[in-house]
């Protein structure tokens, strides 16, 4: 098979790290094009630096890595250091990175990189607000019809929220970005918490990434006890969600995912209940389904494929 093409637009985040290594780790599956950074998580001077973190810890100095909007469309940033850490990779001590940043903006990047190749052929992979891709498709509309698909981490139908009793992290911090990606009408594959949820870093699959003995197996352990802090202590989960390796695990082996073609609206006036993904799992309307809405993983061969992976870098 070939390689799909991807950009990688990206919050760093400990679960960032994680879907960008199994990116590099893949290369029979996934070529990746560059990394753009927006900020989320974490302000954008660190979500750009810790993107090159990762590059450098994967040896792979030569992917080209942007940074990009530092603010939502239309509201302040919310970030999530009380989840990530004051830098956004907390747990491993990483080296500073001596690779450059990109000169381009991010998203300049994204529009020339999908107008520069045959339409149908560049997947975005968005890991964390939508800020970047909707700006991308606000200045360049031509290119919706350019993407192949655009698998992202976001939302929730049946965990609902995350960040607010309604709304997922990703889709709260820059809501009007996500109404505008949802209404693009490029293909749409979402990775909700309710598939995130399940993928979650035991005490086993933890010891299984440190047990790699690499550098890149312990960094991954020592990301992933840090991570699991939080989540352990807020929601009594078992272990911490590995939210956005499901995007790239998904590109490697689709046939460990099932969802249904939905429609997916975002809620952007409600203070209540604003970056809701309202999903209409049920079919209870005829809105036209605009995205394939992830609901179940198989978790087991998920971590198999994550540690199989990430033994290769
Ligand atoms: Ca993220």
């Amino acid at each position: 098979m070939t390689a799909r093409k991807i950009i990688i637009d990206t919050d760093p985040g400990q679960d960032d790290a994680v879907a960008i290594l199994l990116a590099l780790a893949s290369p029979e599956e996934i070529e990746v094009l560059g990394i753009t950074a927006v900020a989320g998580n974490v302000p954008l001077a660190l979500t750009q630096k810790n993107a090159r973190i990762i590059c450098e810890l994967a040896n792979r100095t030569d992917i080209p890595v942007f940074a990009g909007c530092d603010a939502p469309l239309k509201r302040p940033l919310v970030t999530a250091e009380h989840v990530h850490g004051k830098t956004g990779l907390d747990g491993p001590t990483l080296p500073d990175p001596t690779m450059p940043l990109q000169d381009a903006h991010a998203v300049d990047f994204i529009i020339e990189t999908l107008r520069a190749h045959p339409a149908g052929t560049v997947t975005l992979c968005p890991l964390g607000p939508l800020t970047n891709i909707a700006t991308a498709l606000e200045k360049a509309p031509d290119i919706a019809a350019r993407i192949a698909e655009i698998v992202l981490m976001g939302g929730a139908y049946f965990e609902v929220g995350n960040i607010t009793p309604a709304a997922e992290f990703n889709i709260y911090v820059d809501p009007e970005a996500a109404d505008i990606v949802f209404r693009s009408s490029a293909p749409i594959t979402v990775m909700p918490l309710d598939v995130t949820h399940k993928a979650l870093v035991t005490k086993p699959r933890n010891d299984a990434f440190r047990a790699l003995g690499t550098p890149v197996g312990e960094a991954v352990a020592l990301m992933t006890d840090f991570f699991e802090r939080f989540d352990k202590e807020k929601y009594g989960s078992a272990g911490a969600p590995l939210h956005d390796p499901c995007v790239t695990a998904y590109l490697i082996r689709s046939d460990l995912f099932t969802g249904r073609h939905i429609n997916v609206e975002i809620e952007t006036t409600s203070e209540l209940t604003l970056g809701m993904t309202v999903a209409d799992w049920w079919g209870v309307t005829d809105r036209p389904a605009n995205a394939t809405f992830m609901g179940d993983l198989d978790a087991d061969g998920f971590f198999a494929l994550l540690t199989e992976r990430l033994a290769r870098l």
